[in-house]
């Protein structure tokens, strides 16, 4: 299954590109809302993103065993993945 770690929805308009890709495409994937605190080092919203991406950036994408950070990323890792041939839990059900 895909993960995608967001920040706040209002406020993360960063977050929301792949989150609307994922939408658009059919991809089914899990949200994780890593919540905004503050962005100091030892906050834990970066301790909990560091912990996956040593950026310590959303979104980040998490799919087998591999974290995909900042949103071009993303979008050409899904593209190069092509899940539209692929079964559930991927594809979604419209
Ligand atoms: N270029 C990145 C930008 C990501 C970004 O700046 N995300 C913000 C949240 S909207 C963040 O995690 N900021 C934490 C920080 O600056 O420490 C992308 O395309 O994903």
């Amino acid at each position: 299954m895909i993960e995608l770690c967001i920040g706040n929805k209002n406020y993360s308009s960063w977050s929301m590109r792949p989150w609307v890709l994922l939408r658009q495409a059919g991809i089914a994937f899990e949200e994780v809302i890593v919540r905004f605190d503050s962005f100091d080092a030892a906050s834990r919203f970066k301790q909990t993103v560091t912990a996956i991406n040593p950026v310590g950036k959303v979104p980040v994408l998490l799919h087998e065993g591999l974290a995909v950070w900042d949103t071009l990323a993303i979008a050409e890792y899904l593209a190069a993945q092509d899940f539209r041939d692929f079964e559930e839990p991927y594809r979604l059900q419209r």
